[in-house]
């Protein structure tokens, strides 16, 4: 086991990594910022550094900063948690030159997932269902004109270098192609410095369906089931659940074997996400990998019963994973209680929250670095609290979650709460009736 992990990253997941490593008995390094020298993870790290001022860049993207503080403290490995750092391969390279154990998947198994295009490829040699389109990029525009005829229209056109809906495009017909293919480009161009793009069939109304995967380093891959992931907002997931209401035994047992198959194929290391995309027929696409532990990981533990942070950092250190079958046990949900103003737009809402009050009791957990007096910079994602709601059925659960989020009290900021509180009263929502487009149509305001 490592004797000491530098977590290179803030906020709750900074507090959850740290919480972990206590629990086996590993030693922490903090890194902060000047904006958070009053965060909580500062407070409950053996030893913390100061890594620069407040904008990312400059602190937690800053890489011969952590590590550099990584060296100082003599810690011989690195959990990136997610967001930031944790799926560039350069860091991930470099902690491997410096001796220092990126915990995550090597270097080029990173580029290879962060590339959509050649992950697609990968996996569509590995046997998983992908979604019919051009396989790998397309330069010219004639060409992909002829391409988008024969997959037949509706078309996506996705940006190789984007992935969580950026510089995504989509054509309805023939006429709407160029100028949605020239943006896609564009957009990919500005954003990524990489303006390749792939054609894809449009998948109407999917549900985003993901699996969580475990590997080691001796080629063993386990599933820990799925997590439902369709209530999102521009690609911002606010509500996660498992298992999934849409999911039965036998479509488990094929995502699932698929999950694994692709997983194993490329020899996957730690804690990795497969997206999929269902169709209403029950039709199943790999969309991307996630090299990283995810925001939405507690919902898994809860009906799985791992802690898998845990896990991770174990695989990482060179341990098995487990060979007895896990399953699925109750269910979970997931509310992100974000620092924004759902009346508003959702609105970013910066600021020192006054009062404090987490919710408690039979089946509530709450994962939050927040506290009275906090102030949230505005410098990072506006992330509060996760609030997960637990027990033996998902009705049962979702009045859970709506008694916790009324016991939860945040003042001195708007946040997502009453948002949240509608979404479990919404009746579509409790039978388990909705897909990716759920919010499109959802009244925010009253
Ligand atoms: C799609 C799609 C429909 N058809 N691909 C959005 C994020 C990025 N990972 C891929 N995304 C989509 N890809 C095809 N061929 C619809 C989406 C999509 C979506 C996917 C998951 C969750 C929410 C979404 C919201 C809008 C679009």
């Amino acid at each position: 086991m490592f004797k000491k992990i530098l977590i290179a990253n803030r906020g709750e997941i900074a507090l959850r990594i740290i919480r972990s490593c206590k629990e086996l008995g590993v030693e922490t390094v903090a890194v902060y910022s000047e904006a958070d020298r009053d965060s909580l993870h500062v407070k409950f790290a053996d030893e913390a550094v100061c890594i620069g001022p407040p904008p990312s860049r400059e602190s937690y993207l800053n890489i011969p900063r952590l590590i550099a503080a990584a060296e100082i403290t003599n810690s011989d490995a690195i959990h990136p948690g997610y967001g930031f750092l944790a799926e560039n391969a350069q860091f991930s390279e470099i902690c491997e030159s410096s001796g220092i154990k990126f915990i995550g998947p090597r270097p080029a198994m990173i580029t290879a997932m962060g590339d959509k295009a050649l992950a697609k490829e990968t996996m569509r040699n590995a046997g998983i269902p992908v979604v019919p389109g051009s396989d790998g990029i397309i330069e010219d525009l004639a060409e992909a004109k002829k391409m988008a005829e024969s997959i037949g229209y509706p078309v996506i056109i996705k940006a190789t270098a984007g992935g969580g809906g950026k510089g995504m495009r989509l054509a309805w017909s023939p006429d709407e192609f160029e100028r949605q293919f020239q943006m896609a480009r564009t957009e990919a161009e500005a954003a990524f410095g990489n303006g390749s793009v792939y054609i894809e069939k449009y998948v109407e109304q999917p549900r985003h369906i993901e699996f969580q995967v475990l590997g080691d380093q001796y080629g063993e891959v386990i599933h820990l089931g799925e997590r439902e992931c369709s209530i999102q907002r521009r690609h911002q997931k606010l509500i996660e659940e498992s298992p999934s209401p849409f999911m039965d035994a036998e479509l488990r047992e094929k995502m699932g074997a698929a999950a694994i198959k692709g997983s194993k194929s490329v020899k996957y290391e730690g804690a990795g996400t497969i997206e999929f995309l269902v169709d209403k027929n029950r039709n199943f696409y790999f969309m991307e990998m996630n090299t990283r532990i995810q925001v939405e990981h507690p919902v898994t533990e809860q009906v799985v019963g791992l802690d898998l942070v845990r896990e991770q950092i174990a695989v990482a250190a060179g341990a098995k994973v487990s060979k007895k079958k896990l399953r699925q046990v109750g269910h979970a949900i997931e509310c992100r209680v974000n620092a924004e103003d759902p009346s508003k737009g959702f609105r970013p809402n910066p600021g020192t929250i006054s009062g404090f009050h987490t919710p408690g009791g039979y089946g509530v957990r709450t994962d939050t670095h927040a506290y009275a007096g906090y102030t949230i910079p505005p410098y990072y994602d506006s992330l509060i609290a996760k609030q997960i709601a637990f027990g033996a059925t998902r009705e049962e659960v979702v009045d859970r979650m709506y008694r916790a989020l009324e016991e939860f009290v945040i003042e001195g900021v708007a946040t997502t709460i009453p948002f949240h509180m509608k979404v479990m009263k919404d009746a579509r929502f409790r039978k388990g009736d909705f897909d990716t487009h759920f919010l499109d149509s959802f009244n925010f305001s009253d």
